[in-house]
């Protein structure tokens, strides 16, 4: 397959004042690392991804996830003044309804390392840039290596980087084509407040504890010298004369993700990370390099997309996204396979098994007061971050997400209690949990400080649609049962203990709701009652598969009709509000242009709205169109994973068109503003939805191919049921297509075909319309003739 070498680089270094647009990030789940490229001067902005502010402490012993006490009475008030149709009422007691405003803690920067580079033949007094040619630094993303390289006179300088995953490091190499020309000062910069930094015995060994919440932190730098001469000197290291350096990284905190213990490990984290570094530099540079290669390039080469046939390498990305914006085509299919190599890089770097899921930033951060604390939005960022995790081939970089909301319970039932009066106690463990807009990972899970951003109570639900995918995609009945399945079954008891029947709408309600972050608080909005909806599907299977709670599923079985989620205004646009159309209806919030749409939830990323509803699918378009397609950048990455599920392969293309020239940095990274890893991951998963579908019951290749791709091929999608997917196509249509069986069972392919084969044999198969189903054997290979 002749795809592009997926490569983002620059013939010039960034610049450290704009970390956002300039930087390129390494990560291995546990550690970020980011680089500037800088030639005499570079600077590396370091992070350790449990290294937060917030969460109970000494100083803050009554730190309770945010939750005020005995708010229910309130909820309950508010609730039957709403059915009364007492608004103005209702809204007076709202402020009841929010969670404290301090202790939900901020996600920080560990500190910066630089690296002053000396210079055969430069004084001290500096560079003459005059003298150095042959720039480049380049993120090598099939190897994720990052790199920089340069001439200074007649020498040839090189650095390279990666953050290996199983041994938990962070290596950076420094050398030359000359012999003895490697000489550096190593220092640290931007430490948090109180830390302390000794340089030692070719180490900088850095500790301390965060001011705020007595969080322990702790890393190590040590430099290994091949020759020359490495000396401790006023807190920095400077190594003078050597053939070759390297500089290995590895950090720890004291947190630990249990509820119970109060978030803290009781280990010493600058013990731990001594002793993995002590690991790592016995293994030795070469061998955690093929150990990294090999962890890595397991995950990331599974999947492969060819845009328009073009292989070698891509042009410089600041050219890419210049001249993607004045529509060079060429360029274009460069950007857009990058972009979706780049998000799948990216939650390889920041979501690994054994720490915390990807953040709004993923792992990578400069400041110690980033954007919205750099938390876990869930009213749909951190979805979001996962919504490419299962059809991209990397279904292992979810698990981090499945630990976080499973440690979220017990914490989650204190808010259950203190705002929806469900209780768990020794009768009942596991009675529900619930959590809303804003997550940290010290079991936040209260309402915001402000109603209108920081109520949504369905917003757990959603969660569940990414956690249900596991078993949707790798159907893995052990993990289902062991791990996704009871938080399920709580999540399902939470809800059903929570829904109230309303006459007035004569369904099942949940309420009061919101529909983030716009509008009027309203009784069952689209946003709750659909995602509910989709839990209480997903929990009738998941129960049924495994053969459990009888009694529960015949209950939700009946639930789930009354829901009645979906309902046309007489605009004929899916209605966000339930009583938008009525005389009283309060539309003074309501944004027609805002960025959620969170109406649509059952179009993308859940199932309810499908082709075999085409009345809501009419619905949901025209709402989509008076929507508008401008938005920032998470919104337009939501917007082209909905167009996609229409099938409309050209609107989604002018959607992705517009993510990539208007909110793109020239790093790639995606912009709301600020930079948000939503964006790029939403983005890669929305170029994946137009190559391949499955949620209509079977598989849809290039279900929404623009006629941009006129021809290409991708390689190791996935689809529902445990299929991998390869095609290829010419003139919009389909020449190749292959499909792997890994469990075995009934394939349905939306295709048309003229023969089916696995090996030499022919299969039988029916053609129902388009629609082929056969059935296939445990590992057995489909091949599709046209
Ligand atoms: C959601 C969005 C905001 C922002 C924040 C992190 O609440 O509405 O725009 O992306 O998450």
């Amino acid at each position: 397959m002749n795809t592009l070498k997926n490569i983002i680089k620059f013939s010039s270094p960034g610049d450290f004042s704009k970390w956002e647009q300039e930087c390129q990030p390494i990560g291995n789940g546990c550690m970020g690392a980011s680089f500037f490229g800088g030639i005499a001067k570079e600077k590396i902005v370091l992070n350790e991804k449990t290294l937060w502010t917030g969460g109970p402490s000494a100083n803050d012993p009554g730190y309770n996830g945010g939750n005020k006490k005995d708010k229910y009475p309130y909820v309950k008030k508010i609730r039957e003044l709403l059915h009364d149709g007492e608004y103005d009422k209702a809204l007076e007691l709202l402020p009841e309804l929010t969670g404290l405003d301090h202790g939900s803690g901020a996600y920080q920067l560990l500190c910066n390392l630089y690296i002053e580079q000396a210079f055969d033949g430069c004084s001290e007094n500096g560079l003459d840039m005059n003298t150095v040619s042959d720039y480049v630094r380049t993120l090598d993303m099939d190897k994720a290596v990052f790199g920089t390289e340069f001439n200074i006179g007649s020498t040839r300088y090189c650095r390279e980087a990666f953050a290996s995953y199983p041994s938990n490091i962070i290596c950076i190499k420094l050398y030359s084509d000359k012999p003895k020309a490697v000489a550096f000062k190593l220092s640290l910069g931007e430490i948090q407040e109180g830390g302390e930094v000794r340089a030692e015995d070719g180490r900088l060994v850095y500790s301390g504890s965060i001011k705020e919440n007595l969080l322990r932190y702790g890393a190590v730098i040590a430099v290994e010298i091949k020759d020359g001469e490495v000396k401790a000197k006023g807190g920095c290291l400077e190594i003078t004369s050597a053939e070759e350096a390297v500089i290995y990284i590895a950090a720890a905190t004291d947190y630990c993700s249990d509820f119970n213990k109060k978030y803290r490990s009781g280990a010493d984290p600058l013990a731990a990370a001594e002793s993995t570094l002590d690991k790592a530099r016995k293994v030795g540079y070469d061998s955690l390099y093929s150990e990294h290669l090999e962890d890595y390039t397991t995950l990331f080469s599974r999947c492969k997309i060819s845009l328009n046939g073009e292989g070698g390498e891509p042009e410089f990305a600041n050219r890419l996204v210049e001249g993607y914006k004045n529509g060079d085509t060429k360029l274009k299919s460069q950007l857009e396979e990058l972009y979706f190599q780049f998000g799948r890089y990216m939650l390889i770097g920041s979501s690994r098994a054994g720490s915390l899921p990807a953040n709004l930033q993923g792992v990578w951060n400069e400041s110690n007061t980033p954007p919205w604390n750099c938390d876990y939005h869930i009213n749909v960022n951190l979805q979001m971050n996962y919504w490419g995790a299962y059809n991209t081939n990397l279904a292992e970089t979810a698990v981090p997400l499945v630990d976080f909301i499973d440690d979220l319970r017990p914490a989650g039932r204190v808010t259950a209690k203190e705002y929806f009066g469900i209780v768990s106690d020794e009768n009942a463990p596991e009675n529900g949990w619930t959590a809303h807009t804003a997550v940290n990972p010290f079991g936040w899970t209260a309402p915001g400080w402000d109603f209108y951003w920081g109520w949504s109570t369905a917003a757990a639900a959603w969660l569940m649609q990414n956690i249900w995918e596991h078993y949707e995609f790798t159907g893995d009945k052990e993990y289902l049962e062991k791990k996704i399945y009871p938080i399920m079954l709580e999540s399902v008891k939470f809800y059903s203990r929570w829904l109230v029947y309303d006459d007035g709408q004569d369904r099942l309600v949940s309420s009061p709701t919101y529909s983030p972050e716009h509008g009027p608080v309203t009784v069952g909005n689209t946003y709750e009652q659909s995602l509910i909806e989709q839990l209480y599907t997903d929990f009738i299977k998941a129960s049924e598969v495994l053969d459990r709670d009888r009694v529960l599923r015949e209950k939700i079985k009946a639930d789930v009709k009354r829901l009645k989620p979906y309902h046309i205004s007489r605009t004929g646009r899916l209605k966000e509000w339930f009583e938008e159309d009525e005389k009283d209806f309060d539309s003074s919030k309501v944004q027609q242009g805002h960025r959620h749409i969170s109406h649509l939830m059952g179009l993308y990323p859940g199932k309810g709205i499908t082709h075999s509803t085409p009345e809501l699918m009419t619905a949901a378009i025209n709402t989509m169109n008076h929507r508008g397609d401008e938005s920032t950048g998470w919104a337009r990455a939501y917007k082209l994973n909905l167009w996609a599920r229409t099938w409309d392969g050209n609107r989604a293309y002018s959607i992705l068109s517009g993510l990539l020239s208007s909110c793109t940095f020239k790093n790639l990274f995606d912009f709301h503003p600020p930079f948000q890893l939503d964006g790029n991951l939403g983005g890669a998963a929305g170029i994946a939805e137009m190559l391949l579908q499955s949620h209509e019951g079977y598989i849809y290749p290039l279900a929404a191919l623009p006629d941009a791709w006129s021809e290409g091929e991708f390689k190791g999608l996935c689809a529902r049921g445990g299929f991998v997917v390869d095609a290829s196509w010419k003139n919009g249509r389909l020449t190749g297509l292959n499909i792997l069986s890994k469990l075995g069972g009934k394939l349905r392919v939306k295709c048309g075909a003229k023969a089916v084969r696995c090996g030499d044999k022919k299969e039988p198969f029916v053609q129902d319309g388009e629609i082929i189903t056969l059935n296939t054997v445990c590992g057995g290979e489909y091949g599709f003739c046209f």
